[in-house]
């Protein structure tokens, strides 16, 4: 029998209900768990509704993405996180101490355990060889009260690295060129496996940029061996005591292998609007850009920053281009402040930004109309950067830089510069003050503001269901486009205010009809391609939708966090046998189907088009369990059906 893969070592020694058969439904026990705050509120109203006295977890609530602050939600949603972390055992990192995937890999992420966080780059933490998930913050609500985390038992590819990354490539450059190569879809179900010579050779923050974009493939988690190289970060953070070599068997079981070769790896690029229309800096040909910005989860280490230091030292940023760089974390800030890096970076005239998610997430920094906009985050979804006609390009920082610096798009390889050395600190700057932890005091009052709601209940999923369709959509249909983030974000607490604004660059009446629909007797139903649900794990892209009386959506496929999220507010997901059905539905059509226990067991729902005058046969692709779940109408009213 072939060994096992890290992946598979780790869920097997979490596993608490199921066989690791790949594509079989598991339960594994969550050892730690990660909120940020622009899902938190929601999760932790979820937890509290749950009715426990502590969480059983480490759990971590981060501020990091709503600090915007241009009216009190914000300000109100910090002070109900930090007084529920307080009370309920939950550690809380406040706005200012950096991005929560950066500090949970600086100060929380640990060899061998697993952790779920309601943000879907939370595998970022899989460069220490963790298990780690992005999953909806119901799951994560259920997770600190200990329940089982069910997931589908993935199957693994291994990403072979072999050879070494050459001067001016990088990490990021490594991530394009797998995202090339697996795309945004079409990869539910799967984890990602990193080994080889290559993998070795790089460090964790490196091995952090590559975990953290796999978000953007849709896969499972991605992860890295525990190593030397795991042993030098921990130490560095004063952390070696959470250390634990860990690996794949010799001979491990992979379903594929895809083996890059860093040698001939180049700086690459990816191009408006998807993370996966990958082409090297080279085919770009020096056209110019408008905006550049180094930031966000994926690139805004202490490494990053270093390098993008180095390379601006003694030069000054191009005329035409607005550059601004906001460190991941307090800890990568101290260190540039106190080494004089920071220095280089604000006199070639940066802009310094917060360290918070900010730009990356449509707060702030939006480019001028038609602008070329080069940044080192991980999505360039239309419209996410604040202007919808902006051209979004995915780059390193080295190539970021090199654009700042040249005012155009430029291979870092033809600047002309000697590739600077970056030797990462032997001991990092370690200062937790702005983690504050619990007093798990039972009576701490939580203070809440006027913007924040109670979760919206749901019904059971009615036997028959009479429903419009509300809207029509294509493929790739992100939550972005479900539900914008930007300057709606502040609403995220507020589910019946935030609802307002569901698909609302798409189809902007489409909460009103949605409303008329339901004032008429009917629900409504979301027809939709091929992966929808892309991107982010917000809950919001399933539960506003619930909100407003949808009770299916039909598509070709979709993405694994929003269908759990989907579930997890009692929505159906149906899929097409054929492209039929789905040419056949248009806006407005009215339906009719038959959701009793029978077509719940079967799991095929007859769907009749009154409007078109036909009729399909539609499968959903959930188990018994996640069944069970839609049937009650969500999570909430499974558990307290008692439901585990
Ligand atoms: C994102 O990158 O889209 C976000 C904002 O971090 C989301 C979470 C959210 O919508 O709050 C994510 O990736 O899960
Ligand atoms: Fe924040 Fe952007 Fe990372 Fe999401 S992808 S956690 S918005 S930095």
């Amino acid at each position: 029998m072939a060994g096992k893969s890290l992946i598979y070592k780790i869920l097997e020694s979490h596993l608490m209900e199921g066989e690791l058969v790949a594509g079989q439904d598991i339960g594994i026990k969550i050892d730690q768990t990660l909120t940020q705050d622009a899902l938190g509120t929601m999760a932790y109203l979820e937890f509290e509704s749950l009715g426990l006295e502590r969480v059983k977890t480490l759990s971590v609530s981060y501020v990091d993405h709503n600090t915007l602050q241009d009216g009190f939600e914000n300000a109100d949603d910090h002070k109900y996180l930090q007084d529920v972390a307080s009370k309920y055992g939950i550690y809380y990192s406040k706005a200012g101490n950096g991005i929560c995937h950066q500090v949970h890999v600086e100060r929380f992420a640990r060899p061998g355990q697993t952790l779920v966080g309601s943000d879907s780059h939370t595998p970022t933490s899989g460069a220490l060889g963790m298990f780690a998930m992005g999953v909806g913050g119901m799951d994560v609500a259920a997770s600190m009260a200990g329940k089982a985390f069910h997931l589908i038992c993935p199957k693994v590819i291994n990403i072979k690295l072999t050879g070494r990354l050459q001067p001016w490539c990088a990490a990021k450059d490594i991530v394009l060129k797998v995202l090339s190569i697996l795309t945004t879809k079409g990869n539910v179900g799967t984890a990602l496996e990193y080994t080889g010579e290559g993998a070795q050779s790089l460090t964790v923050p490196e091995r952090a940029t590559i975990t953290n974009m796999g978000a953007e493939m849709g896969v499972t988690t991605s992860i890295f061996p525990s190593d030397e190289k795991t042993l030098e970060f921990l130490k560095a953070q004063a952390r070696e005591d959470v250390y634990a070599p860990l690996g794949p068997d010799a001979d491990a079981h992979y379903d594929e292998v895809i083996e890059i070769n860093l040698d001939e790896l180049v700086p690459m690029v990816a191009c408006p609007h998807s993370p996966d229309n990958v082409k090297t800096v080279k085919e770009m040909n020096e056209i110019a850009v408008d905006q550049v910005l180094v930031g966000s989860c994926t690139n805004s280490s202490y490494r990053d920053l270093m390098m993008v230091a180095a390379m601006l030292k003694g030069k000054k940023i191009h005329p035409d281009v607005s550059f601004g760089v906001a460190p991941g974390s307090k800890q990568v800030l101290t260190m540039i402040a106190n080494n004089g890096a920071l220095a280089d970076i604000v006199a070639s005239g940066a802009r310094i930004l917060e360290s918070t998610c900010g730009f990356c997430v449509g707060c702030g920094q939006a480019p001028r109309t038609k602008s070329i906009s080069l940044r080192t985050n991980n999505r360039n979804y239309e419209g996410r950067s604040g202007t919808k006609d902006a051209q979004v390009h995915l780059v390193s920082a080295e190539t970021a830089v090199a654009a700042a610096l040249t005012g155009k798009f430029t291979d870092p390889r033809d600047l002309g510069l000697e590739i600077p050395t970056i030797t990462l600190p032997e001991v990092y700057d370690i200062d937790d003050s702005l983690i504050v932890e619990p007093t798990c005091d039972t009576n701490h009052a939580i203070l809440r503001g006027p913007n924040i709601g109670e979760p919206p209940s749901n019904i059971e999923m009615p036997e028959k269901v009479e429903a419009k369709v509300a809207i029509k959509v294509g493929d790739k249909i992100t939550t972005d486009h479900i539900m914008p983030a930007g300057p709606y974000l502040k609403f995220r607490s507020n589910v019946p205010k935030y609802s307002q604004f569901t698909f609302c660059h798409v189809k902007p009446n489409f909460a009103d009809e949605c409303k008329d629909n339901v004032a008429n007797g009917f629900y409504n139903v979301i027809v939709a391609h091929e992966s929808y649900g892309q991107g982010s794990s917000r809950e919001h892209a399933a539960l506003c939708p619930m909100y407003l009386g949808v009770k299916a959506v039909i598509a070709k496929s979709i993405e694994r966090i929003h269908m759990d999220n989907l579930v997890n507010f009692g929505i159906l997901p149906l899929f097409f046998a054929d492209e039929t059905a789905y040419e056949n539905l248009n806006e407005g059509d009215e339906l009719v189907f038959v959701a009793d226990e029978d077509a719940f067991a079967k799991g095929i729902f007859t769907v009749e088009n009154k409007t078109q005058g036909k009729t399909y046969a539609l499968k959903t692709p959930l188990n018994e369990r996640q069944r069970d779940i839609v049937r009650a109408g969500g999570k909430l009213n499974f558990f307290r059906n008692g439901g585990q």
